[in-house]
């Protein structure tokens, strides 16, 4: 009887979510293309671990909250904050790793941010977020303008005329406790960066503008480059000319309901990892431009193979987490993005699989011009509350707020709907319907998911897990030599799987303290972790459906799940390069294993 109402339970959920529409966030594009005014910067902050700045002694939100950022005004006041006289906190960046004192911190700061602005007819302006972790509300000149929920994705608001001429602030209220309902949700192997990790802008757009695009090769073609632009206030019946100056290609299309939809006939060189070529594309209306840089290329899976503009690939990758090299905390500039790619390179990578959430833009666009594949992901890791619908819901506003802003990129090749998820039926109905989502939005591109549900018996590891069903190519993560086996043991396992499908080892690795040496039997030296990679290296070679391989991963990274001292001391140690940029030997390794794979 429990079965029968957990099946009809999911089922219901099932139909409920189908019904759901799948539409774009209308998330602006191509942002560096914009006239835009910087909000990064030190930012006043107060920390408010009790919640004080927003909910009043009967825990009833207040109006007079910090987000008044009220000034004395007599001598008699009483004002219980200040920001003028706060803390500082630099913007874009993680607030653990800036101030000693906030290295565990999980709740809510506040932050205040003073700017001036001209007041300009015939524009509008949006203030635009690339991310905030976790929950963010947002106020502008002490009055909320919304809220957005999700730490690695971007949102906007539309400001136009909220905004005072001259001075003008806005607070956020940044929240990044954990939650059962989150997404991801309490625990995880990553450090819970608190803050606003990523650029924050104010965007100026012409009134009818430009607000989003889809431009690629149609499915299975490499003639035929369709898509669609959308205009924010347009006329119907205007006219967009697409053109891409390099092919002599310019096409005129007209504006039905606020979209226009073109096609163009052209043969583009087309981007692959040995020649990322990508063409400037121009998008104009009466009374906006925009450009972007667009790679065009095909993808596909045939068998157990993936395919990439008609030819099979093997994807040579690695796992990325978005931690900045030698000085941790978050990413935030495009150097650091380029340290972490140029040692992928170096190890002879093709691919890289941005683990376990989206990366920022930045890291996408510098990953697809140096000729990168990318896997992008959202945070549906380990057991989240499949049937929680509102933690359904917050998984597909992530999904679509992804693939919104990435859709045009040519480096990424597959959307990740989880990560490590338990069998079960509702998640099994949940991330079925985060993949057809993903489909329903984009078409052009593989859906994945890495599972570690993989059973076993005597012959080896059987992969039946039926998410298989749903995705378009299977993500493997197995820790052989590390959580079960030894390392030896790990070359002579078989695997088979029920589908025909390429399988993608998503993860496998060890851990090591660079420096530390030993046996090989010896836990967390360089040469216990060589001995797994070396091992599961020849596991790999009698997988005849794989398709692409990315260990776990390109460098230490801070976790609290990582307590060991000496060892650890918060990091969790499987990089093949350390957190201050040390290779250890498993790196070696594992680049003469891609060096020798000439595809
Ligand atoms: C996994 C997870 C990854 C962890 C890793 C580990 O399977 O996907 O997020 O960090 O294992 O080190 O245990």
């Amino acid at each position: 009887q429990i079965g029968f109402f957990l099946i009809v339970t999911a089922l219901s959920f099932n139909t409920m979510l189908n019904a759901q529409e799948a539409e774009f966030s209308n998330l602006l594009q191509n942002i560096d293309s914009r006239e835009k005014v910087s909000l990064n910067g030190l930012w006043d902050i107060i920390i408010d671990p009790l919640e004080n700045g927003y909910y009043n002694h009967r825990l009833q939100p207040k109006d007079d909250g910090y987000f008044r950022n009220a000034k004395m005004k007599s001598p008699s006041d009483l004002i219980e904050y200040n920001f003028d006289t706060s803390l500082q906190l630099m913007v874009p960046g993680d607030w653990n790793t800036q101030m000693e004192k906030l290295y565990y911190y999980e709740g809510t700061i506040w932050y205040k941010k003073d700017f001036k602005h001209t007041v300009k007819k015939d524009e509008l302006v949006y203030l635009y977020f690339e991310a905030v972790n976790y929950e963010a509300i947002v106020y502008l000149n002490g009055e909320r303008i919304g809220s957005h929920i999700g730490g690695y994705t971007p949102f906007q608001f539309d400001v136009t005329g909220k905004l005072k001429e001259g001075d003008n602030f806005v607070v956020l209220k940044v929240d990044n406790k954990r939650k059962p309902e989150n997404v991801p949700t309490v625990n995880q192997d990553w450090w819970n960066y608190g803050g606003i990790t990523r650029a924050v802008h104010l965007i100026s757009t012409p009134v009818s503008h430009i607000s989003d695009y889809s431009i690629q090769l149609s499915k299975g073609s490499t003639n035929t480059i369709e898509g669609w632009v959308t205009i924010n206030n347009a006329t119907e019946g205007e006219t967009v000319t697409i053109s891409i100056p390099e092919l002599k290609k310019s096409v005129n299309a007209n504006v039905q309901n606020g979209k226009a939809t073109f096609s163009i006939t052209a043969k583009p060189i087309l981007w692959e990892p040995k020649n990322p070529k990508l063409y400037e594309v121009v998008i104009k209306t009466n009374t906006d431009k925009l450009t972007d840089n667009i790679g065009f290329r095909t993808i596909e899976t045939k068998g157990s193979k993936i395919v990439l503009n008609g030819k099979d690939i093997f994807l040579k990758g690695i796992c990325i987490h978005e931690e900045a090299p030698f000085k941790t905390g978050r990413v935030t500039s495009v150097e650091e993005c380029k340290i972490l790619l140029n040692w992928a390179k170096d190890l002879g990578c093709n691919f890289i699989r941005l683990a376990h959430y989206p990366h920022s833009e930045t890291m996408i666009r510098e990953a697809e011009k140096m000729g990168f594949l990318i896997w992008s992901e959202i945070p549906v890791y380990w057991t989240i509350q499949f049937e929680n619908p509102d933690t359904y819901n917050n998984a597909q506003n992530q999904l679509t707020e992804m693939i919104s802003r990435d859709k045009n990129r040519a480096g990424v090749i597959l959307w990740s709907v989880a990560n490590e998820t338990p069998e079960g039926i509702a998640r099994l109905s949940f991330l079925t319907n985060l993949a057809e989502h993903a489909r329903k939005l984009d078409n052009t591109r593989l859906i994945t998911a890495a599972l570690d549900t993989q059973s076993q018996d005597n012959e080896g590891r059987f992969i039946e897990d039926p998410l298989g069903k749903a995705v378009d190519v299977i993500g493997i993560n197995n820790y052989c030599g590390w959580y079960y086996g030894s390392p030896e043991s790990c070359a002579e396992i078989k695997w088979k799987s029920a589908y025909n499908k390429p399988m993608i080892m998503s993860e496998i690795g060890g851990g090591a303290l660079f420096g530390l040496h030993g046996e090989k039997n010896e836990r967390w030296t360089e040469e216990y972790q060589a001995d797994v990679y070396k091992n599961n290296i020849e596991m790999m070679k009698n997988i005849d459906f794989l398709a692409g391989l990315s260990p776990w991963l390109l460098m230490d990274f801070l976790s609290s799940r990582r307590p060991l001292k000496r060892i650890q001391e918060d990091f969790n140690r499987k990089g093949l390069i350390s957190e201050k940029g040390m290779k250890k030997q498993s790196f070696f390794i594992l680049r003469d294993y891609y060096l020798k794979e000439n595809n």
